[in-house]
């Protein structure tokens, strides 16, 4: 088939996903085109089956907001035409489904499909905002198909949005390759901890919703009782004030801060723990891209995790900013060689069983392959 994928390029989860969705359907044979303003980081640019298209805004001085929708919409035309895409995959409902309908709604002709994958904060935060809360509703009202990455968030969008139309889930995935205790290096460890330190990890794009505040009180409180040290990858807007949090408690030389970086599977493998105390996540795909590194994870019961960890079985979930009991709770679990190495094999296999690429990239194209033959049948 040919699709055209339209979503946020930059690191975060569904950009992610939609780079990764992207480059294993042009793995099984389609043709892929990606639609943005920058390539995702993520994407192969040499794949012969993946032509990444750029959208370019013109600035005027009359803009105080250039129109990057207008430019999208336009810019998915011109694909769908000269290339014959069958499907417009829209990634994170702003802005990308109200460009994809628009897209087909200005080529009615092209008979183009369009469906919509719904990551969470679309929903939650900014589709929830007065300014977007009716054209993200209409939006997904007129997509072909709408698919969201939990059950959690598939009911949060029918409840809020008051929605008659049914959302499928389809829940992220991951290449069991790629995340694997087999990254594990000690040559890299040896960077981050030495030999007798539990090395505890966080990633993310340090928003406010992660409460990055409960990472590093959650690390100081283990760091208190045993020798640890923190691996911080990302970057984001709570950075420095985790920085500071960090000179203040006395264990700023316990962490490593890498920033942003394109290949987070090494140094994942090299962790002990994972934290992902956020708010609210729709799914939580660091964490399952730690589980499949072996790595059991220390999160809240927020949203989909639940989905993604089984409390006490692959991880621990706990109470939003109850950081204490997510500090005794990764206590517990590095006591015990056994037990952790039980925790630990068991997320890996979990991952695998149910979130494993092979499985969930099959139930997209089966999706895209149902909307085109009902177009044809009917
Ligand atoms: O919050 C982020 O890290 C980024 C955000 C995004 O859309 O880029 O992530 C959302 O989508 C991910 C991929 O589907 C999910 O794994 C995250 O849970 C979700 N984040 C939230 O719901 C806060």
């Amino acid at each position: 088939m040919k699709i055209a994928i339209a979503g946020h390029p930059t690191y975060g989860g569904s950009g992610v996903v939609a780079a990764e969705l992207g480059m294993a359907l042009a793995d099984r044979g389609h043709e892929i085109h990606f639609v943005s303003y920058q390539a995702p980081f993520r994407m192969d640019p040499l794949h012969p089956r993946v032509t990444f298209h750029e959208v370019e805004v013109t600035s005027y001085p009359l803009f105080k907001y250039p129109p990057y929708a207008l430019a999208l919409s336009t810019k998915l035309l011109t694909v769908v035409r000269e290339f014959g895409v069958e499907t417009i995959h829209a990634h994170y409902a702003i802005p990308h489904s109200i460009a994809a309908y628009l897209a087909q709604e200005m080529c009615r002709d092209c008979g183009v499909k369009s469906v919509t994958t719904l990551h969470g904060t679309d929903i939650t935060l900014v589709g929830s905002d007065p300014s977007f809360f009716e054209i993200t509703k209409f939006a997904m009202e007129k997509s072909d198909a709408v698919t969201a990455v939990s059950r959690y968030l598939a009911d949060a969008t029918r409840d809020r949005f008051e929605l008659e139309r049914t959302v499928d889930v389809i829940p992220n995935f991951i290449d069991p390759v790629e995340y694997s205790p087999l990254h594990r290096s000690t040559d890299l460890r040896r960077r981050f901890a030495t030999d007798e330190e539990v090395l505890l990890c966080h990633i993310s794009n340090f928003r406010p919703v992660k409460r990055i505040p409960d990472v590093v009180e959650v690390f100081s409180r283990v760091a208190a009782k045993r020798p640890a040290r923190l691996l911080m990858i990302g970057s984001g807007p709570e950075v420095m004030l985790a920085q500071a949090q960090a000179c203040k408690l006395g264990i700023a030389d316990r962490i490593t801060w890498l920033g942003s970086i394109d290949q987070v599977a090494e140094p994942l493998a090299c962790a002990d723990l994972f934290l992902l105390p956020s708010d609210g996540e729709s799914f939580g795909l660091a964490a399952l891209e730690a589980m499949a590194s072996g790595v059991p994870c220390i999160a809240t019961a927020a949203g989909g995790v639940p989905e993604v960890i089984d409390s006490g079985r692959t991880g621990l979930l706990c109470a939003v900013g109850d950081t204490e009991a997510m500090a005794s709770g990764a206590l517990d679990i590095l006591e015990s060689r056994a037990g952790y190495q039980e925790m630990s094999e068991a997320a890996r296999t979990v991952a695998i069983e149910r979130f494993a690429l092979d499985k969930v990239v099959g139930q997209y194209e089966r999706l895209y392959e149902n909307l085109v033959c009902r177009e044809t049948s009917g």
